[in-house]
């Protein structure tokens, strides 16, 4: 079995050593997708012992995942694929358990979720936003998840090549959950550790971010 992670990653030149360091001890290739970074981010990846690609245009963390996601099953014959972010939120020591229900043949598809049992020091504004982001895929995907917008994901082959995600930037997440339903794939979640520290929280999503997803999300559902 081979196993794959893929960094979407957008001027981390300060962590994507790390973060892809991490990664790269629970699996076999890391692939970093340098979005039109303004700053060493594919250089540093490189040095790290990375497969680095890189986009022309800065398209966003959708686009990056699909463009790496497809990378690893045509062109390093990846058998699963581990979705890591690039800001060292995640723990390389969760993929284990992460990719256990792949290689069991258990389900199709591994879901983190940050609201599993594993303790986060996330920020209330964020809990906020992730309960509406739960309340919302319930309703219009119909899926049952305790945590809807975590990056942190485990694709087998076979989901990787149903799941085509065309809502480039942070919208996908919703796309990926609908596409789960749709293709009737199999998934389990799994707790996973999200760090939030002074840094993360500077440099990540903000509160108004969530309602960006939410009209990305509605327009390509319902009026595109
Ligand atoms: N390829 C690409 N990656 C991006 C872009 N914006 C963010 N990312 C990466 O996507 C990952 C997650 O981005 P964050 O902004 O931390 O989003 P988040 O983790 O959902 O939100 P926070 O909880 O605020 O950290 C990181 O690895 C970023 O480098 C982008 O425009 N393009
Ligand atoms: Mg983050």
């Amino acid at each position: 079995m081979k196993i794959v992670a893929v960094i979407p990653a957008y001027n981390e030149e300060q962590r994507i050593r790390n973060s892809a360091e991490d990664a790269g001890r629970f699996v076999d290739t890391v692939v970093v997708v340098d979005d039109c970074s303004k700053d060493k981010t594919g250089e540093v990846a490189l040095t790290a012992g990375a497969h680095v690609l890189r986009h022309e245009i800065n398209r966003g963390q959708g686009a990056a995942l699909q463009t790496g996601t497809d990378y690893a099953v045509q062109n390093l014959e990846a058998d699963i694929i581990v979705h890591f972010d690039a800001d060292g939120q995640m723990q390389g020591a969760d993929i284990p358990k992460m990719i256990e229900p792949i290689l069991n043949s258990e389900v199709d598809i591994v879901l983190g979720s940050r609201f599993l049992g594993a303790e986060s020091n996330m920020p209330l504004s964020r809990r906020l936003t992730l309960w509406l982001a739960l309340l919302f895929t319930r309703l219009v995907s119909g899926i049952k998840i305790s945590d809807t917008h975590n990056g942190f994901r485990a694709l087998s082959k076979y989901s990787a090549q149903n799941i085509k995600i065309s809502l480039d930037r942070m919208a996908h997440a919703s796309e990926i959950l609908d596409l789960i339903k749709l293709k009737n794939l199999k998934f389990v979640e799994r707790p996973v550790m999200i760090k939030y520290t002074a840094d993360t929280l500077a440099k990540g999503q903000s509160f108004m971010s969530g309602f960006i997803v939410l009209k990305d999300f509605i327009k390509s559902k319902f009026i595109d």
